[in-house]
């Protein structure tokens, strides 16, 4: 009886102990899962140990009862024990070896695409064959569609709005609805989460009509399993539903215009396919056009996520456009006051909705434009040119997926640049120099075919629209137009008319001489005042230009913050004219270029030696 007692005491402390260990390790991150693992395996197999003596000590109390001979069942419970050791053991190195294979399986999942941003921060868990479908779905549209083809239709996503939106209290009388879906091979349920949001988050008795365009989309999933999905919500809401199909490819502009001709609503939005709206979304819009009809609202655009389809908070800001007219945000003060004031804005975002009469009236979207880009700053000097105004209400919410990479392959760089000079030529007067100089074009003969733009012209004059001049000063002052260039584009030597200037590494602050390539790197402006400009041309308020200053020691140019420049007095102003050489007026060094190798040239600040440079646009009659 007293050995039994013995074992007893012994395993049931052992395992108490391992287990003990067990806690410890599972808590403390320095020790490793293995560690968790053997001591877990340790502390169970004795955990059996203990149970057996248990079992022997009350078989032998029964014997001992019976007057059974101690000795016999001392062999029988050391032979007993000698096998569960040996099971134990051989559980654990078993257990052991599976959890190394295990965990040897999951770093190759892992590292099927160890390079493709979706698995950046998700995935962990895929088996290989999810991994290469998500993979597939992920290169086709840019954003994670395996997940979306996961995720309930109607899942919740935060209230993103300020908390006074919440005590906000709008009319029940508010104008009507029609919502304008535009897409082009989109991944179904992602089409599908944003119908279902609008439809569970507009009231009824608001959305007039739910109206999807496909820009004729390629995609198999978006033609007969879209217009069974079509009948099927139009069986639970009759008639809500309208599908166009376009026959051939036609743009944002004229796929928004297709949407706007079939709406009958009072008010109308044009949203993208990769949405959801958030709670209360249309009555703030509602409410605000009802009281001016002549406003175009857009809501605050939340980012979801193009991985992990999470939704993060966009800020309170307004939108803005570069020379190139990119749409960016701007950095006007917002009211710190009262978070749900809506914010005047120079552009809208790429959603907005308006009263439909009005947008008729001002002449929708340009549908002169391709593909896209430029529409956007279209419409918004457009409205604030024509009567009308711009907004962005902090208590709708709108979250859009961002896509990681564009799915299609069509290079959009040359559209984008055509779609500019039109809204140049129809709206920005004598400032359209400026979008010429950004996107580094002669100011006449581009060879860059605009299309028709004379309609657009006389229609802005039979509405009496206002100038642009009108339109930096009073709206959009964070926009500077450089008054005094005279010659931009590339800058060559001539000791060789193979390289050009070049701003360097974009983070340091070095010029030098690079073989042209015709990028921005290599855009140079040189003004009528002496300043040369180096890199992409930012010319607004809250955005760094550089300039070229000579910091009168070294042979080193070096490239400035403008406005630094001006503030610190540097050696900022330069001589120069065409095909002449470029000559610091302070220090009165040129700038030239050292030949080093048949190919490698240092740019270098140094006494004249009359090297020559030529730009590659002037303006005026800015010639030698
Ligand atoms: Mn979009």
């Amino acid at each position: 009886m007293s050995i039994c007692i013995y074992y007893v005491c012994v395993y049931s402390s052992l395992s108490s102990l391992s287990l003990l260990f067990a806690f410890f390790s599972s808590i403390s991150s320095s020790f490793s899962s293995l560690l968790l693992f053997v001591s877990l395996s340790v502390s169970l197999s004795l955990s059996l140990l203990l149970s057996v003596s248990v079992c022997l000590s009350l078989a032998l109390s029964f014997s001992q009862y019976y007057n059974t001979s101690i000795s016999y069942h001392r062999v029988i419970m050391r032979k007993m024990l000698h096998r569960c050791v040996e099971l134990s053991v051989r559980h654990i190195l078993k257990s052991f070896t599976n959890h190394i294979k295990s965990h040897a399986s999951k770093k190759l999942q892992r590292k099927l695409f160890p390079d493709t941003a979706l698995f950046e921060k998700w995935g962990d868990n895929l088996t290989n064959a999810q991994q290469i479908q998500a993979f597939i779905l992920f290169s086709l549209y840019g954003y994670n569609a395996y997940l979306s083809d996961h995720l309930p239709f109607n899942r919740s996503i935060p209230d993103t709005r300020p908390l006074r939106c919440l005590e906000k209290k709008y009319p029940q009388q508010l104008p009507t609805l029609s919502v304008v879906i535009t897409f082009m091979d989109e991944a179904l349920s992602i089409l599908q989460r944003a119908i279902t949001s609008i439809i569970h988050r507009t009231p009824s008795h608001l959305l007039k009509e739910l109206i999807l365009v496909d820009d004729f989309s390629s995609n198999e999933d978006l033609k007969v399993n879209l217009d069974k999905q079509i009948q099927l919500y139009n069986l639970k809401y009759p008639g809500l539903l309208k599908l166009i199909r376009h026959t051939e490819r036609k743009g944002v502009a004229s796929t928004r215009f297709s949407g706007s001709q079939a709406a009958t609503a009072d008010v109308v939005i044009f949203l993208d396919a990769h949405i959801e709206v958030n709670i209360e979304w249309a009555e703030p819009i509602l409410a605000r056009i009802r009281e001016d009809h002549t406003v175009i609202v857009s809501p605050i655009i939340d980012n979801i996520l193009f991985d992990t389809l999470e939704v993060n908070e966009s800020p309170l800001m307004p939108m803005g456009f570069s020379w190139k007219l990119f749409g960016h945000y701007d950095y006007m003060s917002v009211n710190s006051k009262d978070n749900t004031i809506a914010i005047k804005s120079p552009a809208i975002m790429g959603i907005f909705a308006a009263n439909r009469l009005f947008l008729e009236k001002i002449g929708f979207l340009d549908t002169g434009m391709l593909f896209y880009g430029g529409e956007n700053v279209e419409l918004s000097l457009k409205a604030w040119q024509c009567g009308g105004k711009i907004e962005i209400l902090p208590c709708s919410r709108i979250a859009h997926l961002q896509r990681a990479h564009k799915p299609y392959s069509l290079i959009i760089s040359p559209l984008m640049k055509r779609n500019a000079l039109r809204v140049a030529e129809i709206w920005m007067d004598n400032y359209k120099y400026m979008v010429y100089l950004a996107w580094n074009l002669p100011l006449k003969n581009h060879g860059i075919d605009f299309g028709e733009v004379s309609s657009k012209i006389e229609l802005r004059k039979k509405l009496k629209c206002k100038s642009f001049d009108w339109y930096l000063k009073n709206i959009y002052p964070n926009l500077m137009p450089l008054q005094h260039i005279v010659g931009y584009g590339s800058m060559k030597n001539s000791v060789n008319k193979m390289i050009c200037l070049d701003q360097g590494n974009i983070q340091g602050n070095t010029p030098v001489m690079y073989i042209c390539n015709g990028f921005k790197q290599q855009f140079v402006y040189y003004h009528l005042t002496g300043e040369l400009y180096v890199g992409q041309l930012h010319a607004e308020i809250f955005s760094n230009d550089r300039c070229l200053t000579d910091p009168g020691e070294g042979w080193k140019p070096e490239l400035v913050s403008c406005q630094e420049a001006i503030l610190k007095r540097m050696n900022m102003y330069w001589d120069f004219k065409q095909g002449a050489s470029i000559t610091n007026k302070y220090t009165n060094r040129c700038l030239e270029v050292s030949k080093r190798s048949p190919v490698s040239h240092l740019l270098i600040l140094q006494r004249c030696t009359g090297q020559k440079w030529t730009i590659q646009h002037t303006v005026r009659n800015w010639e030698i």
